[in-house]
């Protein structure tokens, strides 16, 4: 059974990260879109995924969620199929983790609190918690001085291969520049280097655009047009 990825149809934040792994693997998969406006919290979607949350997968039964774990499952089970996003090596896959862990504490909180307050509110008509705005500006411009160092020693977050660390940024990465953040093409030429070059992935390149993440969108023609 082709796997099923439950998710946003624009392919937002999370289900991004696993619609661009699934596109770097080359892996089939049927989309089944998920709207957040209340389908994401029916008992058949909660039976799927206990916080009523997207993404999720169901790879022949086997279902699981949370996006990151998603991601890494899909990685390992095709590890020579596409892209290698995890390293295998030992020392290698320990920089790895590293890596996907600053992600996961030093980018991603204020990432996703830029998103939030400055994009998500602004289209709702809610006002913006100015506080909480600028704190995490401050916040992710601490975390990206650190980022322009290591990113001047190495091509890569976890050193010169594209992995999933590099990848899971780009969730709500693209949502910065939108939100009023210009830290990723400001903050330092070691950083405007990674990420206009991670940004620039195909697959992302197509979701950017506006297409709606449709099952198996992601073939070499589409990838290369
Ligand atoms: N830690 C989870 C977060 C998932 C998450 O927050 N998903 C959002 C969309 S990006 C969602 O489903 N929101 C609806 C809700 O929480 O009710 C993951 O990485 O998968």
């Amino acid at each position: 059974m082709v796997l099923k990825l439950y998710g946003t149809a624009g392919a937002n934040g999370t289900t991004r990260i696993v619609a661009l792994t699934l596109a770097e693997k080359q892996i089939p998969f049927e989309m089944v879109p998920i709207s957040l406006a209340g389908e994401n919290k029916t008992p058949e979607y909660l039976a799927i995924h206990p916080f009523g949350q997207v993404p999720a997968i169901d790879d022949d039964g086997f279902i699981l969620y949370e996006s990151r774990a998603i991601c890494r499952y899909l990685a390992e089970k095709y590890q020579d199929q596409g892209t290698k996003l995890i390293p295998t090596e030992l020392k290698a896959k320990a920089r790895f983790e590293q890596a996907a862990s600053l992600e996961f504490a030093n980018f991603n909180p204020y990432a996703w609190t830029i998103y939030f307050e400055g994009l998500n509110k602004a289209r709702r008509g809610v006002a913006k918690d100015e506080a909480a705005y600028d704190n995490a500006v401050a916040q992710l411009s601490n975390t990206l001085d650190v980022y322009e160092v290591i990113l001047g020693k190495q091509k890569f977050l976890a050193g010169d291969e594209f992995t999933l660390a590099d990848l899971f940024h780009i969730g709500f990465g693209v949502f910065l520049a939108p939100a009023g953040c210009d830290l990723m093409t400001t903050k330092g030429p070691n950083i405007t280097r990674w990420w206009n070059e991670i940004n620039a992935r195909p697959s992302n390149v197509m979701l950017k655009g506006g297409a709606t993440l449709t099952s198996n969108m992601f073939t070499p023609e589409a990838l290369h047009a």
